[in-house]
Parts: C-alpha cells; structure tokens; sequence
C-alpha cells in the first residue's frame, strides 16, 4: 500500500502512470492545472479501480502555489511513499536567435524549477523516515540534443544532473532515485508544443510507431515492483524505430 503523487497526470503519461498504479490499497494525488481532466482521473480511480485518488490543481511553476498544494495533502494521503516528477512541456523548435524568450523561461520554470520546488517540498519527510522513491521523467532530450531542441533539451539535461545529484544526496538515507527517459511519445506533448497546431503535431509521428504513454507507465510499474535493496538508477526507452535522435521512418 502507497501513496503516490504524480505531478502533470491530467494527460499523457502522468495520467496513464496514475491509471496503471491505480491497484488495491494504493492512493493517488494527481496534479496540474486542468481540474476538469485531473476531475475526470480521480473519478475513474474512485470509481473503477480499487484504489483511491484525489487531484490538486496548481501551477508547478509557482512556489507559493505548490506550498499552499503540498500543505493541503489530508493525513491520510501521507506521508507519500512515491514521487513522480513528471510535468512538463516543449514548447516551439526555433532557432536560439528566434527563441521565444517567454517560451523558455515557462520551460525551465515547468521541467527544472517546478520539479525542484515539489521535491524539495516532499523529499524531508522521506529523509525523516529513510524510506521513498522519486521517479523523475527525463527524456531522450537528457541525452542528444536535435536542432530547435536547444532549451527543451537544456531543461532534460538538468533533469539527468539532477536525478544523479538527488540519487547521490539521497544515498544514506535510503531514498530511491529514478530517471525514465522516453523518446518520442505520442501523447497531447506535441499539440502543447505547437500551441496547438495538430497538423504539425501529427507529423512527429509520420512514418513509424512512436511510444505510447502506457509504455511509459509500464516501465514506472516495472521500477516499482523492484524489491527494497535495488534501485533501477535510469531507464532508456524509444520506439523500436528510434535509436538516439535518429528515428528510421517509412516512406
Ligand atoms: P502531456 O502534454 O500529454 O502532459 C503534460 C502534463 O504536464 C499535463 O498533465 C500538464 O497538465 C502538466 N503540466 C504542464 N505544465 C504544467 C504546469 N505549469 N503546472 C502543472 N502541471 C503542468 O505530455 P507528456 O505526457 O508527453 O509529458 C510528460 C513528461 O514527459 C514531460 O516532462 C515531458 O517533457 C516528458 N517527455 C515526453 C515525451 C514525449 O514524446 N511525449 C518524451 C520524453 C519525455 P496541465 O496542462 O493540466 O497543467
Ligand atoms: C520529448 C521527446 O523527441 O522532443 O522529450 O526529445 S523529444
């Protein structure tokens, strides 16, 4: 039995890593700012699965807002067992001289400082207790770098400095660290990305099957299932049609 908080499960794979853990005894606190979608996961939860959820809806982005958020956790959703960092976004493929510099600065306040603020939030408690596991969803983008990526694959290398710093920091307090990096996912990541242009978006994924956001919750619910003495430290998935940043696609 756990308690889970899953940051951005109002779609993609926030939701579909909530639907997945959503088994007997474990409870879930599902985040972002959409209540209507994150309404519509807790009430699948309650009323379909065995387990139970509830939603706080808050802009990662604002550190005020994921204090006031954290605080309001009922007891009985604590102390959490698992995080998962998950929310966060693209946004646009332009070059750095034509950077959009309020498109950067809502990335690296969604992937680097949102995920920072929550755990800092919530990882004491689990020093206090030497006990939890954070999952922090990396990317390809951790790793290569494809033109017009620049601050989106800046935001993803953080990421990976800092799952290694949080695995490294955590050590003695028995705190599991975790990185899933995916690579291309067809999820509404695209649409988001180009402000929701889904021509655009749907040619991402021409020419080969990308990932699905179940995959992605099927490999969290493998790390998961480890037992207490191993710690998958990082996780590599693509489409069989992905290697890197190279994706093979059919004409
Ligand atoms: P989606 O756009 O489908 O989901 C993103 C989630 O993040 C939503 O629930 C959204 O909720 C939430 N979110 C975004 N901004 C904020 C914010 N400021 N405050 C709170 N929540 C926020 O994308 P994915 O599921 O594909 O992406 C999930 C993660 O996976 C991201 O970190 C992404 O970078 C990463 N990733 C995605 C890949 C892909 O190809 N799809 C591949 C590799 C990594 P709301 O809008 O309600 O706030
Ligand atoms: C999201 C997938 O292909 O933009 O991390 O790196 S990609």
């Amino acid at each position: 039995m756990k308690n889970i908080l899953i940051t951005g499960a109002s779609a993609g794979f926030g939701k579909a890593i909530a639907e997945k853990l959503a088994v007997k005894g474990n409870r879930l606190i599902v985040t972002g700012r959409t209540k209507s979608k994150l309404d519509k996961v807790t009430q699948y939860i309650n009323e379909q699965t065995e387990a139970t959820a509830i939603s706080l809806v808050f802009d990662i982005q604002n550190l005020e807002a994921c204090k006031k958020a954290i605080e309001s956790i009922p007891p009985e959703y604590q102390p959490i067992d698992v995080l998962i960092n998950n929310a966060g976004l693209a946004l646009e493929t332009k070059p750095i001289y034509e950077g959009d510099i309020v498109d950067w600065e809502q990335m690296i306040n969604t992937n680097v400082k949102g995920l920072l603020y929550i755990t800092r939030l919530i990882s004491p408690q689990m020093v206090a207790r030497k006990e939890g596991h954070i999952i922090n969803i990396g990317s390809i983008s951790s790793h290569e770098v494809y033109p017009g990526g620049n601050v989106y694959c800046a935001t993803k290398h953080a990421v990976w400095a800092l799952s290694q710093g949080m695995r490294l920091d955590f050590l003695p307090h028995g705190i599991k660290v975790t990185q899933v990096s995916p690579g291309a996912a067809e999820t509404e990541f695209s649409i988001v990305r180009f402000k929701g242009n889904t021509q655009r978006a749907s040619q991402v994924y021409e020419g080969f099957e990308p990932l699905c956001a179940e995959d992605v919750a099927d490999t969290v619910e493998y790390i998961l299932s480890r037992p207490k003495h191993v710690c998958i430290n990082e996780i590599h998935l693509t489409a069989t049609a992905q290697y890197g940043g190279i994706i093979h696609r059919n004409k």
